[in-house]
Formats: C-alpha cells, sequence, structure tokens
C-alpha cells in the first residue's frame, strides 16, 4: 500500500477546504531556511495519512512545494521542470484565524531566510453557494479514487493506479531521483473569473423551447456548457431541468458514461470518459484541490453585468507528470476545438490565445450543429505555476538540513 504519512495531505484529499492563504516566497537565505525548515516546518506539514479520519486532522493543514527554482535555490539541480516563483506555502482550515495563526508561525519561524512575493486568501463561498464555484456551479464532485488511498470508489469515479499523481509508484514510469517518490506535481493557476459577464452570455442565447421561459432557457445553455446543473447534477442523468437531489447525491451524481452529455461541455472535454475508453483517458488525469476566492457579484456589477471586483479559482491540480496531466487537458481537448468531430472550444474555461472562440458539439439540443460564438473569454489566468510537492522524507533528508 502507500506510504500515506509520508505523502503531503493536500495531494490526495480534493476539494474540501473553507479557507485557504497561499502564500509564494523566494528563498532568500538557503542555509537558514533549510534548518528551519527541518525544525520547525517539518513537524507542521500535514501528512496523508492525518487527513482520513476527523481525530487526526490538523486544525489548520501545512503543506510546501517548490518550484524548480526553489528547488535550485537549495542545491538540487536534478531536472524536474521550470519556473518563476521559489516556493509556496498552503494553509487550509475551517476557520481563517486558523490559517492566520498557522501563517504567523511559519513566517516568524522563517524570519529573513524568505521573502514573501505574494499572498492570496481564498474562500469557500457562503450559505447555500459553499461548495460552488463563482459562476454558481457545484465544484469538488469528480476526483480520481488513487488505488491504495482509496479503495471504495463512488460509482462513476475513476480509479487510477497512485504512479499517475504520484512519483514513483506503480504506473509512473518516467526514471525519478529517488527522493522524489511519493511527491506530486502541483499547478497553480490564479484564474479570474468573468461572472456577470457569464451570465449576460447565457441571459442573450437561451436556448428557445416551447415549454421554456427565456430564464429557464438560459440556465440550460449554462447547464449544458459545464455538463452538471448548478446543484451538479449531471445533464447526463438529468437533461431538463436542474434536479438537487441527485446533485447532491454523491453514489448517484457522478454515475455515468456521458453519451447524453454535449460534446463541448467542460466536464466532457476534461473527462471524456468513455469516448475514449478506461485504458487512454487512464492517462490523463490530475487530483484538483481549488478553492474559490475573491467576494460575490455585487448587485452594481450586476446591473452593469459588468466585473470591476477581482474573483474566480485559484486552481490546484496534483499529477505525476505535467504534461501528460494538466496541459494535456488543457491544450488536447479544453482548448482544441477539433477533439470530436469538431465540437469548438470548451465554451467555460477554454482558450483560443485571447481570440474569439467557438462551441458547438450539441450545446443547442434542437439544433446540435449550431455554433455558438464567444467573443470573449470567461476564465482569464492571472499568472501561475508549476511547483512539486515533495514528500516529508524529501523534505527531512534531502531538502532540509
Ligand atoms: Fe473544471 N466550472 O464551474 O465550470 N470544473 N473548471 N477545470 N474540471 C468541473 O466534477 C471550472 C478547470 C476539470 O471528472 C466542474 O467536480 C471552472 C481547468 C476536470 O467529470 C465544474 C474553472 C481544468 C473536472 C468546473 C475550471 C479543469 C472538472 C464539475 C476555472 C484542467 C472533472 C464539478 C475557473 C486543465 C471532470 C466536478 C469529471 C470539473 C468548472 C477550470 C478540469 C463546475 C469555473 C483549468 C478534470
Amino acid at each position: 500500500g502507500l506510504n500515506l504519512t509520508n505523502i503531503q495531505g493536500d495531494i490526495v484529499i480534493g476539494q474540501l477546504k473553507l479557507h485557504e492563504t497561499f502564500l509564494f516566497f523566494s528563498i532568500v537565505d538557503a542555509a537558514t531556511f533549510k534548518s528551519k525548515l527541518r525544525s520547525d516546518i517539518l513537524p507542521l506539514v500535514t501528512n496523508a495519512g492525518q487527513m482520513l479520519k476527523t481525530e487526526t486532522q490538523p486544525d489548520t493543514l501545512v503543506n510546501i512545494a517548490f518550484s524548480q527554482n526553489g528547488l535550485s535555490a537549495l542545491g538540487i539541480t536534478d531536472n524536474l521542470n521550470d519556473a518563476a516563483f521559489r516556493a509556496v506555502f498552503l494553509l487550509a482550515s475551517n476557520t481563517v484565524e486558523n490559517v492566520d495563526a498557522t501563517l504567523k508561525t511559519v513566517t516568524s519561524a522563517l524570519g529573513a531566510s524568505i521573502k514573501e512575493a505574494y499572498s492570496l486568501q481564498a474562500a469557500a463561498r457562503k450559505g447555500n453557494q459553499e461548495g460552488h464555484e463563482h459562476f454558481g456551479f457545484l465544484d469538488g464532485i469528480s476526483n480520481p479514487a488513487i488505488r491504495g488511498f482509496d479503495d471504495n470508489p463512488l460509482p462513476g469515479q475513476a480509479r487510477v493506479p497512485p504512479g499517475e499523481i504520484l512519483l514513483g509508484e506503480a504506473n509512473d514510469n518516467i526514471t525519478r531521483p529517488a527522493w522524489a517518490k511519493d511527491g506530486s506535481f502541483l499547478v497553480f493557476r490564479q484564474l479570474q473569473q468573468l461572472v456577470p459577464e457569464f451570465h449576460k452570455y447565457l441571459t442573450d442565447n437561451p436556448i428557445v423551447e416551447p415549454h421554456l421561459t427565456r430564464a429557464q432557457g438560459a440556465d440550460l445553455l449554462g447547464a449544458r456548457m459545464v455538463g452538471r446543473w448548478p446543484s451538479g447534477a449531471p445533464v447526463f442523468l438529468s437533461p431538463n431541468a436542474d434536479d438537487p437531489e441527485l446533485g447532491a447525491d454523491s453514489h448517484r451524481n457522478n454515475n455515468f458514461t456521458n453519451s447524453r452529455c454535449p460534446f463541448s461541455a467542460h466536464i466532457r472535454k476534461s473527462r471524456p470518459r468513455a469516448d475514449l475508453g478506461e485504458d487512454k483517458e487512464n492517462a490523463h488525469h490530475i487530483v484538483r484541490g481549488s478553492i474559490p476566492y475573491g467576494e460575490d457579484v455585487t448587485p452594481e456589477e450586476a446591473a452593469a453585468n459588468t466585473t470591476t471586483i477581482e474573483r474566480g479559482m485559484a486552481f490546484v491540480a496534483y499529477q505525476s507528470n505535467i504534461v501528460a496531466g494538466f496541459q494535456f487537458m488543457q491544450q488536447t481537448w479544453l482548448n482544441n476545438p477539433n477533439l470530436q468531430n469538431t465540437t469548438g472550444f470548451d465554451p467555460v474555461v477554454g482558450a483560443n490565445h485571447g481570440d474569439a472562440r467557438w462551441s458547438q458539439g450539441n450545446l443547442d439540443p434542437t439544433d446540435p450543429t449550431k455554433n455558438f460564438t464567444l467573443l470573449n473569454d470567461f476564465v482569464i489566468s492571472r499568472g501561475g505555476e508549476y511547483f512539486f510537492s515533495p514528500s516529508l522524507s524529501a523534505i527531512a533528508d534531502k531538502l532540509s538540513a
């Protein structure tokens, strides 16, 4: 089985946080940093084994990951990837007070050995939107079950060999330095979401059917663009209207093959399921650990159909191979208009280098080849980086002193 106490906790738990701060920093004084990392930080780093039971979960999860530059600053020259930020702390908890207190502990321990470059405070949305991303859709439903960590997958959940997420485990066939085992690559992106603009697009382009009001037609287009209704109910299982009971039922809400889901829907683009067959699909999984940031749309923004306050998703994806995971998903699936019989771009998160996008692929059930033109992106990357989230033993034996 997997050595769960050696694996950082955020890699395997998925999206279950109420508050999370990302502290990006550079290492100014490597010798002091290495010694403080061993004496003060390592004891705080949360492992996957701790996350399994509520009794052993810490008040605040602490994880750390390094960019290629961060590893270079520590004298590690094995080539893993390339990056600008040097390292990042992920601090997650049910309360912002816990996060802030732990942040203080971490930064005072490290003192002048690090220099803060940037920090992002993220938080789950409030009330009935808790667990929903800013466009309004329930998130965190479909993450792969890693064999050896989660051996009781839910119906429809992908099962992946551990080496697809963790380096050096079964099915990671790339040669790695020994210390990299049980680490994972963390892709971070600060993805701004233009929420009023997204809703305006739906309102302006409703699906027209005799039994639908204009508002219902707009909701139906949104659901077909995502592949799920706001409650999480999949369009495949509930084609005509949202079904909150289905959306909330983890034994039913992921149990489908996609065939009645629009080809260009975000969840079909990012996980083609039976379209490709399990084998091919199996090479391209990520564990998402994202969380929203920014406040909800204000009445003024809604009235003007225009974003004035930045909000979006602190997108986090783990995999053992960035090219096969995040990059493949983005380049070969989401941003590739020719995936399945020319279906266009992912209408929600796809991008065409900032140019207008088009999307069809049965977005309109009354006219499967109808083309939707999307003049502006609804999701804009504000920046990001590739990091390596090492095992606890690598932190102890290789990265610290
Ligand atoms: Fe996506 N959204 O609200 O539209 N995503 N995503 N994503 N996404 C998913 O199943 C969203 C992004 C994946 O197994 C859901 O948990 C938004 C990127 C994958 O069926 C919703 C943004 C990438 C899945 C959203 C965003 C992916 C998935 C359904 C950006 C990869 C699982 C909830 C702001 C490069 C597919 C769920 C499966 C699901 C949304 C980004 C990938 C609602 C708003 C950049 C693999």
